[in-house]
């Protein structure tokens, strides 16, 4: 089938290259000139392992294109992103959701199939429904009326984690949420091409709920590590030991506390959840408020490292939103060593190999981006914040007289 990808983002654009590579044509669409330019000549604007060997290939083959425009197709696939609106109170802003489906209704034909890969509150696919059958009343649409629908409409989320997206898309399970079970069944018939992991057939919402519950069950479970960090502080504990101890048990598994959640899906979908069952999901907004705490006490704490340390200078270990990736967007590394130049001035010398310059918001303030040799010859205060292998092995006796803030608990001899 010929195949319209509509957003080619972290998600959208390997997905296009994958379905590419399975002999499909694809015709990838995105707002962004740049973005579009980029990928037609072969090259990709975001980082992923291998996803440039990729998209040259697929580009060079004349089986991906991108435009700016909507092009006809059989299978429509929309990978936008489902912001927070900006009223400040986490709701969710599916306008982008909304905006694809309306340009896709504009070329929309008889037999073609739309999927929504895109994390979306409950009831999402259906609203699109909705509104492609209002911009084409000469279409029937699924699970309106009893007629034979004219296309078909499925959720069918992507769980695929930064650095291992080609790998994660091709052999992850998917769930395959049909608006209707012949919806489902079309969907099906579409992934199967390219995904070498099951496909589990369910119905549109409950595909929606599955994507925003594993990301809440993740944030939940950081939550319950990052709140025992903040609780073995107050009491003078070393968490890192009594988690070591605790994970001995052979049903009880905690995960790692760090300097809070970051990235663009465990820090957001949980809220999607809250504001479809505000009075239910209680345990799910508290995780989030407690993952965002723990920034703010990790902020303290390295402020309070530092104060009594006059005079000394500090590397801050990490701008990344998580360890061996240089994604800084949304990243409690980030706002940590932003906060503390902004206090701190030149004081703050920020190592992050995955940078080639300090972000913007550094820019004010006379923190430096400097390496981790230079780093461990001028710093004498220690505050990592990614988990990087090049800081794991950092060996004890580089380490050694310096004051050291270990807020990943990287350096299990630091305790
Ligand atoms: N983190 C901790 N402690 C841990 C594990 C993670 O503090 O023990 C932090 C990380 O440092 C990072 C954040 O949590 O700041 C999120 O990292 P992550 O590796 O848990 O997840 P993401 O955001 O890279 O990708 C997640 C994945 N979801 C789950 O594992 C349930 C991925 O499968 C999803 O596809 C992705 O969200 C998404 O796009 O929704």
């Amino acid at each position: 089938p010929a195949v319209c990808v509509i957003g080619l983002g972290y998600i959208g654009l390997p997905t296009a290259a994958i379905i590419a590579r399975a002999g499909c044509r694809v015709h990838g669409v995105d707002v962004s000139e740049h973005v579009v330019e980029t990928i037609n000549r072969g090259e990709i604007h975001i980082e992923e392992v291998d996803l440039d060997g990729l998209v040259q290939a697929v580009v060079q083959r004349g089986l991906l294109r991108a435009s700016t425009e909507i092009a006809p197709a059989d299978v429509f696939v929309v990978a936008v992103p489902t912001p927070f609106a900006k009223d400040g109170a986490h709701t969710p802003d599916t306008s982008y959701v909304m905006d694809a489906a309306a340009k896709l209704a504009t070329v929309l034909k008889k037999g073609d199939t739309v999927i929504l890969e895109s994390t979306s509150p409950v009831g999402t696919s259906e609203a699109m429904r909705d509104l492609i059958a209002r911009e084409r009343p000469d279409l029937a649409m699924p699970g309106m009326g009893d007629g034979t629908p004219d296309v078909s409409i499925a959720y069918c989320p992507e769980r695929v984690l930064p650095g291992r997206i080609l790998e994660e898309l091709t052999h992850n399970d998917r769930s395959i949420g049909g608006i209707t079970p012949r919806c489902a069944r079309k969907a099906l018939g579409f992934y199967k091409r390219f995904v070498k992991g099951e496909c589990v057939v369910t119905d549109a919402r409950s595909a929606e709920m599955t994507k925003l519950v594993e990301n809440a069950f993740r944030d939940v479970n950081i939550a319950f590590a990052n709140e025992l960090s903040m609780i073995a502080d107050r009491q003078g504990l070393d968490v890192w030991e009594v988690i070591r101890l605790a994970n001995r048990h052979p049903r009880v598994n905690i995960l790692q506390p760090g300097p809070g959640v970051g990235g663009h899906c465990i820090a957001v979908d949980p809220w999607f959840i809250v504001h479809g069952a505000p009075e239910e999901a209680k345990l799910i907004r508290t995780a989030r408020e407690v993952n965002d705490a723990k920034m703010h006490h990790v902020l303290a704490q390295a402020k309070a490292l530092i104060e009594a340390h006059p005079g000394e200078k500090i590397a801050c270990l990490g701008l990344a939103f998580k360890a061996n990736i240089d994604d800084f967007r949304e990243s409690p590394a980030r706002y940590v060593a932003a906060s503390l130049a902004r206090e701190y001035g030149d004081r703050i010398c920020v190592v992050e190999p995955h940078a080639s310059a300090l972000p913007a918001e550094f820019e004010a303030t006379n923190a430096s981006l400097i390496d981790i040799d230079a780093a461990l010859e001028e710093c004498g205060v220690l505050i990592a914040l990614v988990d990087h292998d090049i800081f794991k092995a950092i060996p004890a006796e580089e380490r050694a007289g310096k004051a050291v803030y270990d807020t990943r608990g990287i350096w299990p001899d630091a305790a």
